[in-house]
């Protein structure tokens, strides 16, 4: 089948240095890669791999959040958090999309996915104790998505960079109701500024993890970023979010729990505590507190939702019969 081999994490490639300056010539005049351009079978996998775990992220991404709509406190927040949960949703669907149109199938990548082989982001297999954790879930992890995400809106690949156009919109909308549970709870009671801290306590260091091994452990940055498919480095943009959620931890009165972050006046950034990588590797591998949990839970969506795909298929070909018939 044309799409066998494509998911994966090899970016290997084996085309003539020719066809390959000709590519980069086009990468470096910013021009956009379409899907029926022709383009190294690297920069296809490459961007087959990332746009996949990038859906199954905001897939698996609805679960720790869809746990609380129905203990939302207002029907305002649950309004909201429905709102932001469908979104997610929706984020997931384009990607599948810009990714299908590489060549591999969504019911590929679904399977990927459930047998345990397709990575999603580490920062989903943390579990969401309690409404608290709805606001650092918005501002940590979606202020972290957003960071990463907008250099993504100027990826070479057309499919990906436009679908990410809208999904920033929405990420900052997301970003902003967090911030504002949080902002509420941290000027609320002694219990609820309690809640919010240890919210931040258990979701800091997950979230800075989020960025991906530090530069000098990444293995597929440096092509990423010539093929220009990544714009700035793990590290890069891991210290722009830190240095742009500081300020907004002391605005709310909250204590990020590193005692080694301090303003560096010479690089104009924070420095901070090392990152425990065991505990990121770990969680990578699999082996995250809710790991298991997640996977099983999105198995029993699919299946579940398996009559609705029959029936959805079925409904188009009767569309298509009725059509013919009347042609
Ligand atoms: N979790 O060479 P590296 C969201 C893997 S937000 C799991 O640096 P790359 C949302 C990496 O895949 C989250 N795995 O890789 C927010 C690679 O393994 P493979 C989703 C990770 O690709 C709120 C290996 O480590 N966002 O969706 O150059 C609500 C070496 O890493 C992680 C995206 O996916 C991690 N955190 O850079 C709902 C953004 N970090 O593939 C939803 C798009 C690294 O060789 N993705 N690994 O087996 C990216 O920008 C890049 O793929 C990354 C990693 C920066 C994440």
């Amino acid at each position: 089948m044309y799409s066998q081999g494509l998911i994966g994490a090899d970016g290997s490639t084996n085309e003539t240095q020719e066809f390959l300056d000709r590519f980069q010539a086009r990468i470096d005049a910013e021009q956009k890669i379409e899907p029926t351009d022709a383009m190294p079978e690297g920069y296809r996998r490459t961007l087959v791999r990332q746009i996949g775990q990038h859906a199954h992220s905001e897939i698996v991404g609805m679960l720790p959040e869809g746990n609380w709509i129905t203990r939302a406190p207002t029907l305002r927040r649950k309004a909201a958090l429905l709102a932001k949960v469908q979104d997610e949703g929706g984020h997931g669907l384009y990607l599948y999309s810009a990714a299908e149109t590489l060549g591999v199938s969504r019911e590929e990548m679904t399977e990927e996915l459930h047998s345990g082989k397709a990575k999603y982001s580490s920062i989903f297999n943390y579990p969401t104790l309690s409404w608290a954790d709805m606001g650092t879930v918005g501002w940590l992890v979606d202020g972290a998505a957003i960071m990463n995400q907008i250099p993504l809106c100027r990826c070479s690949f057309g499919p990906y960079a436009r679908a990410m156009i809208r999904v920033c919109k929405e990420e900052s909308f997301h970003q902003r109701q967090g911030y504002e549970i949080v902002m509420a709870l941290a000027k609320g009671t002694p219990e609820q500024k309690e809640m919010a801290q240890d919210s931040l306590n258990r979701w800091w260091w997950p979230s800075i993890m989020m960025f991906g091994p530090h530069d000098a452990d990444s293995q597929h940055s440096d092509q990423s970023m010539a093929w220009k498919i990544k714009r700035f480095s793990n590290d890069e943009l891991r210290q722009k979010f830190i240095d742009a959620t500081v300020p907004q931890a002391e605005y709310l009165g909250l204590t990020i729990p590193d005692p080694d972050l301090t303003w560096n006046e010479e690089k104009g950034g924070y420095d901070h505590g090392e990152i425990d990588w065991s505990e990121f590797w770990r969680v990578v591998k699999g082996h995250g507190p809710m790991a298991r949990d997640r996977i099983r839970d999105r198995k029993k969506a699919w299946d579940d939702g398996a009559w609705v795909r029959e029936a959805a298929l079925a409904h188009a070909e009767k569309r298509r019969a009725r059509k013919i018939a009347a042609e």
